[in-house]
């Protein structure tokens, strides 16, 4: 294989060119996107990308979770694959590069591989994992997490977002909307090495002046939903002491996770990103509240002991409500393949680019692929390291650069 040809036939101008295209879909006056997983614009975007690889000769697929698969075929069709992709669905205030960059590196290495007329053993696949952030629909990494058997497929469908849409409706409009051939049979197949691309969502790559970060690991990640039950009255004849306010004791329940949670070297992440009220009316005391926790650690043991103090302070707090806390999902730190870790290592090298080894504090679908086979990610720099924010922001040189050891990685791992 010919070193540095896969690299040379990536074009900054078509893959920066593409992610212009892609953020006009759900695209929002500061510059970011709200294309939140089963949307009309994440069906908008799903058709582009597959108009793309129609155009480019490449075949398209789908599977019952929906997500959607872009295959550049190998001399050896019945060769396992390897895989690169990312997801399509935003935050709904989130950045045009967060996922989509992994998606349309992934997509323009398959272009550089064509364009250089690469021929590779395996067949290369790029993929766009459905629902990977998880706002609408938890949890998050749901197609990626199905397709590698994390989550049920039947349990998936069922799960209803917040205005109690069911998944299963969303997604057959989605796919009446952006229709794709159908791969039958469960979601997930063999592969043979799976790499994703993708913004570092953190200050440390611009910090330490590095174009590549060589991501070694994963930070394990917890979701939880606390559920509080009051009782609706009057806010004018109402007593204090006669009230079951449902949001005041969310209130002291949520105090007292924050204090429990604060530790010395602030590596524990603990985050409430959304609150709902009920019946959400100014002069009705709360009879409801419900509220999201996001929990993460780079150690289950950390983890598991939070878990149980959180677990405590709602039975401690809830009176003179009740109170429960459900987890939605949990997965455990990533440890990604050492042999990937230096191929991406030994590409950024070759290609001249500086990098280092670092942990990824985001998760992404490749925490889940990484149980199926050997996996790694690339990281590129964000502007200050902002992210889950539409001020998001990357440099064309930056995405391009990540591309090239994506399309040098992908062509030495298609070939072994
Ligand atoms: O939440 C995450 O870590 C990812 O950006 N969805
Ligand atoms: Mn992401
Ligand atoms: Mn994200």
């Amino acid at each position: 294989m010919a070193e540095g040809k896969a690299a040379a036939a990536v074009r900054e101008d078509r893959l920066w060119q593409r992610h212009a295209d892609m953020a006009k879909l759900g695209g929002t006056p500061k510059g970011g996107v709200n294309r939140q997983a089963l949307s009309a614009e994440d069906a908008a975007a799903r058709n582009l990308l597959g108009a793309w690889a129609t155009a480019r000769g490449f075949s398209l697929f789908t599977d019952a979770i929906g997500n959607l698969f872009v295959r550049r075929e190998g001399t050896d069709a019945s060769a396992r694959p390897v895989m690169s992709g990312s997801h399509m669905d935003s935050q709904p205030t989130g950045g045009r590069f967060d996922g989509m960059y992994g998606v349309l590196a992934a997509f323009e290495s398959l272009e550089a591989l064509e364009d250089a007329g690469l021929r590779t053993r395996r067949p290369v696949v790029a993929v766009a994992w459905t629902n990977e952030e998880g706002s609408r629909f938890q949890p998050g990494a749901m197609g990626s997490a199905v397709f590698a058997g994390h989550n049920r497929l039947d349990e998936m469908l069922q799960v209803k977002d917040w205005k109690g849409v069911v998944l299963k409706d969303a997604l057959a409009e989605t796919l009446k909307a952006a229709p794709a051939p159908l791969r039958d049979g469960p979601p997930g197949f063999p592969l043979d090495f799976y790499v994703e691309a993708h913004i570092e969502q953190g200050p440390r790559l611009e910090n330490e002046k590095k174009t590549i970060g060589v991501v070694t690991a994963i930070q394990g990640s917890r979701r939880y939903i606390v559920s509080v039950a009051g009782e609706e009255a009057h806010a004018g004849t109402t007593p204090r002491a006669a009230r079951k306010d449902a949001f005041a004791a969310a209130l002291r329940i949520a105090q007292a996770m924050y204090e429990a949670t604060t530790d010395r070297d602030d590596t524990l992440r603990f985050t409430i990103g959304r609150v709902d009220v009920a019946p959400g009316s100014p002069n009705t005391v709360p009879g409801k509240a419900v509220f999201t926790i996001d929990m993460r650690h780079p150690s289950d043991a950390v983890l598991d002991t939070h878990e149980k103090k959180l677990e405590e302070i709602v039975a401690a707090r809830a009176a003179p409500c009740t109170a429960g806390i459900e987890r939605v999902t949990a997965v455990a730190p990533t440890v990604f393949d050492p042999a990937v870790i230096d191929l991406v290592r030994a590409k950024a090298g070759a290609l001249g680019l500086p990098n280092m080894d670092m942990p990824s504090g985001a998760g992404h679908d490749a925490m889940h692929i990484a149980k199926l086979c050997p996996s790694g990610m690339i990281f590129v720099p964000c502007e200050r390291g902002i992210s889950h924010n539409e001020i998001e922001n990357a440099t064309p040189q930056d995405l391009a650069a990540g591309a090239r050891v994506l399309a040098e990685v992908l062509a030495a791992l298609a070939n072994r």
